[in-house]
């Protein structure tokens, strides 16, 4: 009997253990929140620019946009004509994008430069390995219904 004591014992401590690094592993998370992902175009908005004048990127990726705005540099946000893509500080959204230039504006009544935060957006023709996005249009509403 004493085993079944010393088992419940052991249990209680990995379970602890393991609530223990999960809160670590979360810890971590949040600090690599910064690192920018291979399809993340991140945006940084600070009185009264972009970090960038115009952004370049390849259609026909799933892209997701972020935004961050400079710490003491105003706040801001990220507004992409054409999509509706309108992001605060913190937000990100995914978006797959037709080639062409899209506009990008502050969407946030930040003060005397608000109407000068401009930029913009160049999405590219896909190159290369663009084979493997062309399937037909109408595929989704293919899949048989639930
Ligand atoms: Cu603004």
């Amino acid at each position: 009997m004493q085993k079944y004591v010393m088992l419940s014992l052991f249990l209680v401590a990995v379970v602890f253990a393991v609530v223990f690094s999960l809160t670590a592993i979360d810890g971590g998370e949040e600090a690599a929140e910064e690192e920018v992902k291979e399809n993340e175009l991140r945006i940084v908005a600070e009185n009264f620019k972009f970090d960038q004048a115009e952004y370049t990127i390849e259609a026909g990726k799933t892209m997701i946009i972020s935004m961050k705005n400079k710490p003491g540099g105003g706040i801001h946000g990220v507004e992409i004509e054409g999509t509706d893509i309108n992001l605060q500080d913190g937000q990100s959204a995914e978006y797959t994008f037709e080639p062409g230039t899209y506009n990008i504006h502050c969407s946030v009544m930040c003060g005397t430069g608000h109407a000068e935060m401009v930029s913009k957006l160049i999405v590219t023709e896909p190159s290369g390995d663009a084979g493997q996005e062309e399937q037909p249009a109408d595929q989704a509403e293919e899949q048989p219904a639930a």
